[in-house]
């Protein structure tokens, strides 16, 4: 019915998955909020530029019913290879998003889940995309590096080796698309992503995620406690900067990429300049430090400024939000919203 252009025609299947009901540590809000975020986000914009019923998003858990009922929505395991191939085959897919993964922090606590997810769950997605002939785009992130990388840059290529489960399946993800690219034709395409900066979810079980809570911590209750020291330095990037870029790198001509993984960066700030733009705007939020030593040791571990100059030069990647503008669009959305949750 909607095949008119070969625009059209693309169909994008979407993995942001979790196979939460298989451990028993891990929280079902934050995985599934975490991972649900750039999902969500990018069916949205994809749905929106490519059409409704191009665009189908998965997981093993029903997502909120705005989600549930915005669009084609198909359960599926991502450990499940027979059942990924069915919808593949049965939808007639083209594009695979591959979302699937346990963060940083949370990946720490349940090592296994996470080896599960992030690893064998990426076998099969490479597998399926070879096998159809699948355009794929899997993510990765500034956690792909660690205490050996140069921290501040960090380039495109350089000494990767991080401490957590969660960047060595990052790693392991970025050599093994790289491999099946040259090996096989594999069309895969991957950006390391900084710290995502949504207001649309909560938090999901990372490191960067003191930069999202701060803003429902300074709405509701005007005080935030921060589980990163002062001075702790990340990347981090607005979620419409990231779901932008994602789609760009997604877009871009073959022959434009001289590269199949790319950094891609907007800002680097510490939670003290973070609650001090915060502060400019309400004056009376109260920040104290609580240092969580796990995540603290994994972000000492990663990159404090990350290069993207390849990026930029290759396919025009160009970001729009700086540290001001984030806190703005963040502080308009959360407290719109809380004023919204308390009239109801
Ligand atoms: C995390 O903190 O684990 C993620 C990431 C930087 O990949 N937000």
């Amino acid at each position: 019915l909607h095949f008119s252009s070969s625009r059209l025609k693309k169909k994008y299947f979407f993995t942001f998955l979790s196979t939460l009901n298989r451990g028993p540590f891990v929280s079902v809000e934050l995985l599934n909020r975490g991972l649900g975020q750039l999902g969500v986000g990018l069916a949205k914009l994809l749905r929106k530029q490519f059409g409704n019923n191009n665009v189908i998003l998965s997981d093993i858990r029903k997502p909120p019913n705005d989600v549930f009922h915005s669009g084609p929505f198909i359960y599926s395991d991502i450990l499940d290879y027979k059942n990924l191939r069915e919808i593949v085959v049965n939808n007639r897919i083209t594009w695979l998003v591959h979302y699937s993964a346990l963060l940083s922090a949370v990946g720490e606590a349940n090592v296994t889940l996470a080896r599960d997810v992030n690893i064998t769950g990426l076998h099969n997605i490479l597998d399926i995309a070879v096998e159809h002939g699948l355009r794929l785009f899997v993510p990765s992130t500034i956690g792909a590096f660690g205490p050996t990388s140069p921290r501040n840059p960090t380039p495109d290529l350089c000494i990767q080796r991080p401490r957590t489960i969660y960047g060595v399946s990052k790693v392991h993800a970025e050599l093994m698309g790289e491999y099946y690219h040259h090996r096989y034709g594999l069309d895969f395409r991957c950006l390391r992503y900084p710290g995502i900066i949504s207001a649309d979810s909560q938090p999901g079980g990372g490191t960067t995620d003191y930069a999202v809570q701060i803003f429902h911590d300074a709405i509701k209750t005007g005080k935030f406690v921060c589980n990163l020291k002062p001075d702790t330095r990340l990347p981090m990037m607005f979620i419409d900067d990231c779901l932008r870029a994602t789609l760009e790198v997604m877009e871009a001509p073959a022959e434009m990429l001289s590269m199949r993984t790319y950094n891609i960066n907007a800002m680097s700030f510490t939670p003290e300049e973070l609650a001090q733009e915060v502060q400019k705007q309400l004056p009376d939020l109260e920040v104290s430090y609580e240092i969580d030593p796990v995540r603290q040791a994994i972000a000492d571990s990663w990159p404090m400024n990350f290069e993207d100059s390849n990026a930029r030069k290759d396919w025009g990647w160009k970001h729009e939000y700086d540290l001001a503008e984030l806190v703005q669009m963040m502080l308009n959305f959360i407290g719109s919203d809380s004023r919204v949750a308390h009239v109801n």
